[in-house]
């Protein structure tokens, strides 16, 4: 397990591990400072992920009785789910659903029967929340809610569903309404070892606050951002095949499943020569799992082009092991009050530790130390490599299923 000290690992590159500790504060002074940065916290604050919902007003901006008509608060909350009448030339005979929960006819699903069936069928999970189109993690949270499978068992037998669709509060403003879907066999089942898709209402310990999509939350772990819709409200189950994801009308492929890269943090754009750079990021373990974070360091000579993603540079460039930061010796210090790492999924609950690292559809930090730089202009290049040993952005290099192009830090040494 590698320690805070670092070790040389020939030439410029050293690499470095990053300090575990108990909500260790991240900055990119730190780095400008010449010392080792300490990791990004594991639980992003609720209020410190960055946010990415449509609307005007946004949802999380409503107040008072608005927030009241808008059934936005615990008591107010309710789920309705419902069978979709819809058929089309190809699709004959519409859902059937033995029972339906509307607002109509009072028997909509409140909060207190929510947290009622977590208490039998609870599931908690770290993941972290990257948006398709955004290049930098939005946060990264302990969630805990009520697989989908063990509500939607709630409505009994179900004919002729092969999607669901589901959608937040929105203003009937076509600009704030965001929908996504799942097919039948997501909503139900999960490969051993992968968590379920589920309906959250806890993040980091507490209720999830109204800025983070509270009451309740779809969280889609295997997924990006799109699919885990703040502010639920509505769950429709249909024949129709299709996805009608919000994401999928924006040209985004609405099937993706995260992807394993690698972000840089944003660092300064100068150094005094004689001072060691920390470089440093964030990973995220997606769909193919992690290996490696890696990176090569380019001196630009002046007057040559800038390297080129792919070109004969790239190809023969020589690629350097980051530091990952560690599993954390004792997850007390990083889980919320009474919690145990063994009830969490994707731990060993008779060890307690993570059975991977990082957590699948998990971040953590990675860190990497420049020394005896010449004066000039540089380049680090930062990927991830996957457990099927593809490089960042392969095997999925078409970014509109995810942005994982790879990252580039330039700065000069002077
Ligand atoms: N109701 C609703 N849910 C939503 C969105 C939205 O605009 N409205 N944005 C989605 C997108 S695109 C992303 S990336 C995540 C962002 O989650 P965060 O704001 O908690 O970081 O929420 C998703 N859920
Ligand atoms: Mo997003």
């Amino acid at each position: 397990m590698p320690t805070r000290r670092q070790f040389i690992q020939g030439g410029a590159i050293a690499v470095t591990a990053v300090v575990s500790g108990p909500a260790a504060e991240h900055t990119a002074a730190a780095a400008s400072e010449g010392s080792v940065p300490a990791p990004h916290p594991l639980l992003t604050p609720a209020n410190e992920f960055r946010d990415v919902s449509r609307g005007n007003p946004k949802p999380h901006t409503l107040t008072g009785e608005d927030l009241v008509q808008a059934r936005l608060t615990p008591d107010t909350w309710r789920l309705e789910i419902i069978a979709d009448p819809f058929t089309s030339d190809v699709v004959k005979e519409p859902a059937n659903v033995e029972k339906q929960f509307t607002l109509a006819d009072g028997t909509a699903l409140d909060l207190p029967a929510l947290i009622g069936l977590g208490e039998t069928c609870g599931v908690r999970y770290l993941k972290a929340v990257q948006c398709l189109n955004i290049a930098e993690p939005l946060g990264q949270g302990l969630w805990e809610g009520v697989p989908l499978r063990d509500v939607l068992r709630l409505c009994g037998a179900l004919q002729n569903v092969r999607r669901i669709f589901y959608h937040g509060f929105h203003n009937n403003d076509p600009q704030q309404l965001f929908q996504s879907s799942l097919s039948y066999a997501q909503a139900m089942e999960n490969a051993p070892g992968d968590p379920p898709v589920f309906l959250a209402y806890k993040l980091n310990g507490d209720p999830i606050p109204l800025s983070r999509g509270g009451p309740v939350r779809m969280i889609v772990p295997w997924a990006y951002g799109f699919k885990s819709i703040k502010w639920l409200q509505r769950i429709s189950l249909t024949n129709d095949y299709q996805a009608n994801d919000t994401y999928a009308k924006q040209n985004n492929d609405p099937d993706s499943p995260m992807k394993t890269a690698a972000y840089l943090d944003k660092l300064p754009n100068q150094f005094p020569v004689g001072r060691t750079i920390y470089v440093s990021g964030r990973v995220i373990s997606g769909f193919s799992g992690l290996e490696r974070v890696e990176a090569w360091l380019h001196r630009m000579e002046p007057g040559k082009p800038p390297v080129v993603y792919d070109d004969v540079v790239y190809r023969a460039a020589e690629w350097t092991a980051c530091l990952l930061e560690p599993e954390p010796s004792d997850w007390r210090h990083v889980l919320p009050g009474e919690i145990s790492p063994a009830e969490v999924l994707g731990f060993d609950p008779n060890t307690k530790r993570a059975r991977t690292w990082p957590l699948r559809y998990g971040m953590a930090s990675w860190s990497l130390a420049l020394r005896d730089l010449e004066a000039g202009q540089y380049e680090l290049h930062v990927r991830a490599v996957d457990l099927n040993g593809y490089a960042q952005p392969e095997p999925r290099p078409m970014l509109k299923a995810g942005k994982n192009a790879v990252e580039v830090y330039r700065f000069e040494v002077s």
